[in-house]
């Protein structure tokens, strides 16, 4: 992964440097691993419940759920939110209890972006 070779720390010569301790020459560049939740369709669950679940678990307008909800229901599937993996995890745990719960079949999944 390394562009090229780090200074060593005996090559600084300025006598009024701090040796290059803490002194960052590249910013860090190191982003977090990002996941899609997916709604997938079914042919049970009502489509009122999906847009409520949309609205509840992700913060979307009843509007945007009711769009969401109509492209999973034409396409199969949608993604509904980007997430770091452990909120990613809590937000497919929710949606799948919830389902659960009210005896519908809704499937919610996450897969690495
Ligand atoms: N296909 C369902 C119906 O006709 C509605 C639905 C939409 C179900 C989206 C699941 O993720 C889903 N009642």
């Amino acid at each position: 992964m390394s562009l090229r070779p780090l200074k060593m720390m005996s090559e600084n010569n300025d006598p009024d440097s701090e040796s290059d301790v803490g002194v960052k020459t590249r910013p860090e560049t190191k982003k977090p691993p990002l996941y899609k939740v997916l709604l997938l369709n079914d042919d049970y669950t009502p489509m009122e419940f999906v847009v409520h679940v949309l609205e509840r678990f992700f913060g979307m307008t009843h509007a945007q759920a009711f769009e969401i909800m109509l492209t999973v229901h034409k396409k199969g599937v949608a993604v509904v939110g980007v997430f770091s993996h452990e909120i990613a995890e809590t937000k497919v745990g929710q949606v799948m209890d919830f389902a659960r719960r009210h005896q519908h079949p809704l499937q919610c999944t996450m897969e690495k972006e």
